[in-house]
């Protein structure tokens, strides 16, 4: 098929202003009646034509008189109709299949057929597979739903909106009714039935609305959303004192599932979760679980203006809603947690899953021009880095100009499809600035490259910073333009001090908007170290000379958490670039001393300092490399924190990890979450000098943990560093988390984990084992996912093995689930810059795959992949 282009778009010919929907709901079929009240566009003169996949049409008919089959034409999924006229009402009845919908979009059952429930999932083209209907996001009509089932097999009957009746029935059924008073496109429609428990909260939001808050999931779970319930409640006030939104509906529903391709989903009134970022209990949630459950509460709740009540005019605006909500959520679990470390972790995955995206074969920019496949653009780019490029407008606005800026936003395009023309052209207008030039980070892939060089002039006591900034071409875009990057930064004395640069501040925000520029700062009496892109103020790679003793002193005295780290990083790529080359350990011996001499400082959040002990993943460091051979990367990476620990020292590791183990708890505040983040850390670092040791720690706390954190650190050591003790220990955590799915997705994953040749072994025997299923999006990442994306070394294999093997499971996947056949496919990104032997096995692989017939979704990936 063509693809679709942003050059094409055109406003709808046909709006629907009302839709009156009634389901009669089973698990095998299902029945969907609707009667839509069409409008025509009086400029347009196109016959009406309605979006269907899969749907078996049962009835039609307009303006209440059926259609004769010579007025109607159903092929290609694109329903035609003739004689329609703006006002007329088109009725369909049809039919679909729950329980054979394994891509799980549109309406599909959860779990066994006994005990399972129906739910529906329409982002982005999932409401065509349950009626016919123009599937475009600027379509917004207002719902009216009627749920219709067998009470006893389905005693919840939920769809967005406000409740607005419920009754009986003949024959044990019953119904209910749901209308939402806000206008919507049909992606956020939703409908879940069967036997749910819920769990309430009477909320009252900030302007005065009574909402009842109901968390709904299956019986054995249900007592695991109380952490949930309470992250909503933070979410909610938050957005209030935030961004001035108040919640707009009297109840708002949320449903755990564990059969769901993304993470979550924010239908208006009625979100759906991946049950991953819902459900969280002490004895098998971990720390950053628990965060992960905080972090996507917000963002689908913030989702409700930054989403709904302003919605996307068509997908190429996806970033309009994902990135500017993924910098919501950014903003909220900053101020939940901690500022660095949030921003740490937020940069650390950009670097991981987004610089590469935009590095390779896959590269789009935020803003797309054109795409065969819209569930294939959910990507790093969209989200990742489009939550960057609202940040620097933040930055360039500063917090009450960007407030300003957002609340025009909303006002405006309230209750519209809006554009990131629109989004621009609020923020820019409310504070009387231009920021039409960065309309061009939107449209332009590729990351930037940042480089520069100070001079500093004693007589005349300046310093000049002169930065230049250059982007690699991307497929289909050879040249590319300057952007405007925004630098913060500050200027060190040799002492560590800062020093004041403009009236006094310490801080300064330059912007380089051409191809080179330079920056003068005058009265500096000595030369200074600068800190650049601090807090990462821009999504660049920066190339700057420093010397390693500078990068210690910024790691040793930045004042700002982020650039303290990214010191660290930067010391870190140096010393393993040393190592590989064979040139001395100069900048090792900076890193490695710098933090030994930081391990001890009592003042220092153990937290970041788990993080300032962490260097480049193995991922990152291929990036910066050519002809990539990632088992020799592992190996590298291994000798390299060796290294790090021995300057450390035994010694002193094992007896931070025993003061740490004596101050353990299961409490879950940040300081006790900072102390088992560096446990772990440290449990790491002496598995390289003392396995013995490091074992019998590993397992005694595996065995005696408080909290899963503790228990998974333990596995995760033992079973990656190939420890005696590490079967018997799978073996018990299999045991004691045999009826939890999620704890059994972290025994596959830790698995998937182990480091080269023998990893596929291991993935081929979990394979077989009776709890691995294809149909389940959470296992198959668990075990595929964690292997294919998330270990090099074990994926990469020498002898193409790993292709053969991926490419193989992504053709059985891809006949079940294409939205999660083609993320897993992303694994060969990059597979260009491999070494020559293993470059020719994955292209071999790929190309293999290409071959076959394939979905949309997986043939999209894997042809731009072999461009
Ligand atoms: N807006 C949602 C994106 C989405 C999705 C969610 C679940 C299943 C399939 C999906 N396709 C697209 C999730 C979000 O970003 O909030
Ligand atoms: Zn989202």
């Amino acid at each position: 098929p063509s693809p679709i282009r942003l050059a094409d778009y055109r406003p709808p010919a046909w709006t629907v202003a009302r839709i009156e929907l009634e389901f009669d709901l089973g698990i095998d079929t299902s029945e969907v009646h609707s009667r839509l009240h069409l409008h025509r566009d009086p400029a347009q003169d196109a016959p009406l034509r309605l979006d269907g996949e899969g749907l078996e049409l049962l009835a039609i008919a307009l303006d209440g008189q059926p259609l004769d089959a010579s007025a109607y034409r159903y092929r290609e999924n694109v329903l035609e109709v003739d004689g329609v006229a703006d006002g007329s009402v088109l009725e369909t009845r049809v039919r679909v299949r729950p329980a054979a919908n394994t891509a799980l979009e549109g309406l599909y059952l959860s779990g066994s057929r006994e005990r399972g429930f129906l739910l529906t999932q329409c982002e982005a083209e999932g409401f065509r597979h349950i009626t016919f209907f123009p599937d475009r996001p600027d379509v917004l009509t207002r719902y009216t739903v009627t749920l219709r089932a067998e009470r006893e097999r389905f005693p919840v009957l939920l769809a967005g909106g406000n409740p607005d009746g419920a009754g009986e029935l003949p024959d044990g059924r019953h119904w209910a009714r749901f209308v939402d008073p806000y206008p919507k496109p049909c992606y956020l429609f939703a409908l879940v039935a069967g036997r749910l428990e819920k769990l309430e909260r009477d909320y009252v939001t900030a302007d005065g609305r009574r909402v009842a808050l109901v968390i709904w999931a299956e019986p054995d779970v249900i007592e695991c959303c109380h952490y949930a319930m309470d992250a909503l409640e933070r979410a909610m006030r938050w957005d209030e004192q935030a961004y001035g939104r108040n919640f707009d509906l009297d109840v708002f529903h949320v449903v755990a599932t564990h059969d769901f391709n993304m993470g979550a989903m924010e239908n208006k009134g009625l979100n759906i979760f991946n049950a991953k970022y819902l459900l969280a209990d002490p004895d098998t949630t971990t720390d950053d679980e628990y965060r992960a459950v905080e972090a996507v509460i917000g963002h689908e709740y913030f989702h409700n203006w930054s989403g709904n009540r302003v919605t996307c005019r068509d997908w190429f605006q996806l970033s309009l809603k994902e990135g500017l909500t993924v910098f919501r959520e950014q903003q909220f679990s900053a101020d939940m947690y901690s500022p660095s470390l949030k921003r740490i972790d937020d940069v650390a995955l950009l670097r991981r899953a987004q610089f590469p995206e935009d590095a390779g074969p896959l590269a789009h920019p935020v803003r797309p021009s054109q795409y065969s496949e819209i569930n294939n653009f959910y990507t790093a780019t969209v989200y990742e880095k489009g939550s960057e490029l609202v940040r620097m407008l933040a930055g360039r606005l500063g917090p009450e100009g960007f407030r300003r800026g957002m609340d025009l936003y909303f006002e405006r395009n309230d209750g519209r499809a809006a554009t990131l023309e629109d989004f621009l052209a609020a923020l820019g207008q409310a504070n009387g600035i231009d920021l039409a030039p960065y309309l061009a980070w939107y449209g332009q892939a590729g990351t930037p490259r940042l480089s520069g060089e100070g001079h500093y002039d004693a007589a005349t006591r300046t310093y000049t910073l002169t930065l230049r900034q250059h982007t690699p071409p991307t497929p289909g875009q050879p040249d590319k333009r300057p952007l405007p990057i925004p630098v913060k930064l500050a200027l060190f004395d040799p002492d560590g001090r800062m020093l004041p640069l403009h009236e006094g501040a310490t801080e300064q925000v330059v912007v380089l908007d051409t191809q080179e520029q330079s920056f003068v700062f005058p009265g500096i009496g000595r030369a200074p170290v600068p800190s650049l892109l601090r807090g990462f103020s821009a999504p660049v790679i920066l190339d700057y000379a420093y010397l390693p003793a500078e990068l210690a002193l910024l790691l040793t005295h930045d004042t700002d958490g982020f650039n303290r780290w990214e010191a660290a990083q930067q010391l870190a790529w140096r010393a393993y670039a040393e190592l590989r080359d064979g040139r001395g350990h100069q900048a090792l011996a900076v890193w490695g001393d710098t933090l030994a001499g930081l391990f001890d400082q009592a003042t220092l959040d153990p937290a970041l300092l788990a993080d300032l002990l962490t260097p480049l993943s193995e991922v990152e460091l291929a990036e910066r490399e050519t002809d990539v051979d990632p088992a020799r990367i592992h190996a590298l990476r291994q000798t390299l924190q060796r290294e790090l620990a021995s300057r450390i020292g035994a010694g002193v590791l094992a007896d931070r990890y025993r003061a740490l183990t004596a101050q353990a708890s299961d409490a879950l505040d940040a300081a006790s979450q900072a102390r088992r983040r560096l446990k772990r850390r440290v449990l790491e670092l002496l598995v390289l000098l003392d396995a013995p040791a490091a074992h019998a720690f590993a397992t005694a706390q595996f065995e005696r943990a408080a909290t899963m954190t503790d228990r998974l650190a333990g596995l995760a050591v033992l079973v990656r560093s190939g420890a005696p003790q590490a079967a018997g220990a799978l073996a018990r955590y299999r045991t004691r988390h045999a009826d939890n799915a999620l704890a059994l997705d972290k025994w596959f994953a830790v698995q998937a984990q182990i480091p080269g040749e023998p990893a596929l072994a291991r993935v081929r025997a979990l394979e077989a084992d009776p709890k691995f299923t294809l149909k389940n999006p959470n296992r198959v990442q668990a075990l595929l996912g964690t292997w294919a994306r998330g270990n090099p070394s074990g994926f990469h294999r020498a002898d193409g093995e790993g292709y053969r093997f991926l490419a193989a499971r992504l053709a059985e996947l891809d006949a079940l689930n294409p939205q999660v056949a083609a993320r897993l496919a992303t694994a060969f990104n990059g597979w260009q810059r491999l070494e020559p032997v293993r470059r020719e096995k994955a292209r071999a692989a790929v190309a293999g795959l290409a071959e076959q017939s394939l979905s949309r979704n997986l043939a999209e990936i894997v042809g731009n992949m072999l461009k």
